[in-house]
């Protein structure tokens, strides 16, 4: 049985002092039951809580630690950065560099706008879709999350999703009254939302890969299928790359598949641990925002020395060779894994993986988006959860969200994982 006495102290003292006891409601076990586990320290693939025990961390801060937590050349990087200043608050020449590379890799990205979180990114690139097309309308998909500005809080993934939260209260209708939504995958949908509006539709936006409703990945056609659409009606498409970018590929999702969006929007990797979101696109949609436009946005602390250090540091180590074949490699075996397992203990299950994000629905697939998902059990997914933690893996407390491998995953830490689900699984049947 798990010693967790130190870490369930801490989270009774925190309720007390933060609302739910934690900084983002994503951390909290609601969903699967049992207190949050309190995190001590975190390197390579392991995380340390409390009490001394040990997990392998398939969570990676939720996606940044995609070299693997405190990576020693990061964390170098970050010393070297830290003696000159944590904050400027003035042009620095690690903009430069990060937006380069950031340009270099991206294939929609001409320009790009540092921020400090995905949600920072997702909020600007939705004033910008609608500052360039003249327009107020906006259709976001069905499970998708694009972090928590008013505008997106409709039929939104991730926390509200895992507590089955209904729209979030203190959101005007009147500003959600322009936020549509289809079914993901569902191009047909798409296509009646333009009809029913015609000349009133900014931009669409997704995650092109969705990992804020467990993991469903885009059905062939589909993502081409939205770019004609945004095309002939003249509106703009929007890939949220906050979870995808750097991550399925170095290029993102758009590299990945071959579909080149007008506006994108990134955090998570590009920011390697520290606080980073970002947005880009064609020059000329990009040349509104100000002080080059008149689209107001700005930030304090954007682009700061430290959030680009270890940004930079982090892209670096992904351009090396070999990286994505590595990622790509152990996930799927690890994904393959965890279905056979579950299939053995005679559970039914769905999933998947591209490149370094996983995740499975304990159900009878196929899953093609949000309102499919929630045939997920989310009551045996929660024993789950609590059997893996008390095998020394860590998965992100909910059945919404997707998983995430780095290059600090070993071979032996997916046998040991592996071996823990079997296990667990079993103990489940
Ligand atoms: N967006 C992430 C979960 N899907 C994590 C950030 C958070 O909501 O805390």
């Amino acid at each position: 049985m798990l010693n967790t006495t130190r870490s369930q102290e801490i989270f009774t003292a925190a309720q007390k002092l933060m609302p739910g006891g934690v900084s983002s409601p994503v951390r909290a076990f609601k969903s699967v039951g049992g207190q949050p586990i309190v995190f001590d320290r975190v390197k390579g693939a392991y995380a340390w809580d409390v009490d001394g025990n040990r997990y392998i961390d398939y969570v990676g801060s939720w996606g940044p630690a995609i070299c693997g937590h405190s990576h020693p050349e990061v964390i170098s990087a970050l010393h070297e950065a830290l003696e000159k200043g944590t904050s400027f608050g003035a042009p620095c020449e690690l903009e430069n560099v990060l937006a380069s590379m950031v340009i270099e890799a991206v294939p929609s990205v001409e320009m790009v706008r540092f921020v400090n979180s995905g949600t920072e990114a997702c909020m600007a690139v939705l004033r910008l879709m609608r500052a360039f097309t003249g327009r107020e309308k906006v259709i976001k998909f069905e499970g998708c999350y694009h972090g928590h500005a008013d505008m997106f809080l409709v039929k939104a993934g991730s926390g509200v999703a895992t507590l089955g939260l209904p729209d979030s209260p203190g959101v005007p209708r009147s500003v959600t009254a322009s936020t549509l939504t289809a079914p993901y995958n569902d191009l047909e949908a798409v296509k009646e939302l333009f009809a029913a509006n015609a000349g009133e539709i900014a931009g669409v936006i997704l995650e092109p890969v969705v990992g804020n409703a467990g993991f469903i990945t885009p059905e062939p056609g589909f993502l081409e299928g939205l770019r004609e659409l945004t095309k002939e009606n003249g509106a703009l498409l929007v890939f949220d790359e906050v979870m995808t970018g750097f991550r399925i590929s170095y290029g993102g999702a758009q590299a990945k598949f071959g579909i080149t969006p007008d506006l994108t929007t990134m955090g998570k990797v590009i920011g390697g641990g520290l606080p980073v979101g970002a947005y880009g696109g064609r020059a000329e949609i990009m040349r509104l925002v100000a002080p080059a436009g008149p689209m107001y946005q700005a930030g304090t602390l954007s682009g700061n020395p430290l959030a680009m250090t270890a940004g930079i540091k982090t892209l670096e180590l992904l351009k090396q060779p070999g990286t994505y074949e590595r990622l790509a490699l152990i996930t799927k075996r690890l994904s393959d894994g965890i279905q056979a397992a579950a299939r053995e203990a005679g559970l039914p299950i769905t999933g998947g993986s591209i490149s370094a994000m996983f995740g499975f629905f304990l159900c009878e697939g196929p899953v093609r988006n949000f309102e499919e998902a929630k045939a997920t059990d989310t009551v045996r997914f929660g024993k789950l959860h609590r059997a893996m933690l008390e095998r020394g893996v860590y998965l992100a407390p909910s059945s919404y969200e997707a998983g995430f491998t780095s290059l600090a995953h070993s071979d032996a830490d997916i046998d040991a994982t592996l071996v823990a689900f079997r296990d667990a699984f079993a103990s489940l049947a």
